[in-house]
């Protein structure tokens, strides 16, 4: 399989996020922050301006999307990018400032490209001094990263980017729980030396990878579904797979470089390429490996394993003092 990178086709975003000064006190606080839902009604007006406790409109102001990003410093955020931002506007100084969680409150469509921790070329969003960072939807809350939008705006050039890229240093950590990426190029980008943990999420119909991990990642996937990798049409973007779009590789989660990572309890289902692909640096020892896969459903994948030791009656991953996967396997009773 061709090795593939992190590659940014997108130009940069409008809308930058304005760089706020960053006080000694805010540095090492957490901040809980919320975010709205909305409705998919016709234009994008509707997604700003709407009744009053309806629409996914959580604090009952009749402000949703970006009207509800700087109205006030009430802490609640229209959109994801903002609540992970500094805040801006009237909001000044309230946003999670990327140290904290982010929980979305209300089933809602979120046509943004999500930047988690540090600045990266091409992308808005991220600060050089990130902290922790959750990003979850409260329970029974549908929260959907989508490229796809009808009448949104950059619609189009969206689904040529990740939805959401992970880029944090080595001594921070992510969770991402119950969050559904869609019609990326990679439903979730984790690069450099982030820490992440993904948890009950999905990811649908994007083009490359529905989990991508590369650099010196670490990448904790559990109770999540990727499916139908690969798969997209779009009379704006073409048909893939075609003749004239290949998904490059098409493959449902794959670890890279010097990337290590766990992929447990999870399914991963009709993708166009591998289901679960280990391509990173691994030692050649057949008891050596960088990803440790068990407990797992694939089915319809082109092929279901690539590069993976899979213990198929292992129960969890254990390290050793070498650092390699150990197959911890249930006794028999
Ligand atoms: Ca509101
Ligand atoms: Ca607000
Ligand atoms: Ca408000």
């Amino acid at each position: 399989m061709v090795r593939k990178h992190f590659g940014l086709t997108m130009s940069v975003i409008a809308g930058g996020v304005a760089v706020a000064a960053i006080s000694v006190s805010s540095a090492f606080a957490n901040h809980p922050v919320l975010v709205e839902g909305n409705c998919n009604g016709a234009g994008t007006a509707p997604r700003t301006a709407v009744t009053p406790g309806t629409c996914g409109d959580y604090d009952g102001d009749g402000r949703v999307g970006t009207a509800e990003d700087t109205d006030e410093a009430d802490r609640v955020f229209g959109t994801i990018n903002a609540a992970l931002g500094a805040g801006t506007g009237a909001a000044m100084g309230s946003g999670a400032n990327q140290n904290g969680s982010v929980t979305i409150v209300a089933s809602g469509v979120y046509p943004e490209i999500v930047l988690i921790g540090q600045p990266v070329g091409g992308f808005t969003g991220g600060t050089p001094t990130p902290g922790n960072v959750t990003l979850q939807a409260a329970p029974g809350v549908e929260a959907n990263i989508d490229a796809v939008l009808a009448g949104e705006p950059g619609t189009t050039p969206r689904q040529g980017a990740p939805g959401i890229i992970v880029n944090m240093p080595s001594n921070r950590q992510v969770v991402i729980r119950n969050i559904t990426s869609r019609n990326w190029t990679t439903g979730i980008e984790v690069i450099g030396n982030s820490r992440v943990a993904i948890n009950t999420s999905r990811f649908e119909n994007n083009t490359n990878y529905g989990i991508h991990a590369i650099d010196s990642s670490r990448v904790a996937v559990s109770n999540s579904e990727v499916h139908a990798t690969g798969f997209r049409l779009n009379p704006a973007t073409g048909n893939f797979p075609s003749d004239a779009n290949r998904p490059d590789p098409g493959s449902g989660i794959e670890f890279e470089d010097r990337s290590t990572g766990t992929v447990f309890n999870t399914v991963v289902t009709g993708s166009f390429g591998a289901g679960i692909s280990d391509e990173t640096d691994a030692d050649g020892s057949p008891r050596s490996s960088n990803v440790c896969v068990a407990q797992v459903n694939v089915f319809d994948n082109n092929p279901n394993f690539e590069g993976v030791a899979l213990r198929a009656r292992a129960s969890s991953c254990v390290r050793d003092s070498d650092g390699d996967f150990r197959f911890k396997v249930a006794k028999r009773k």
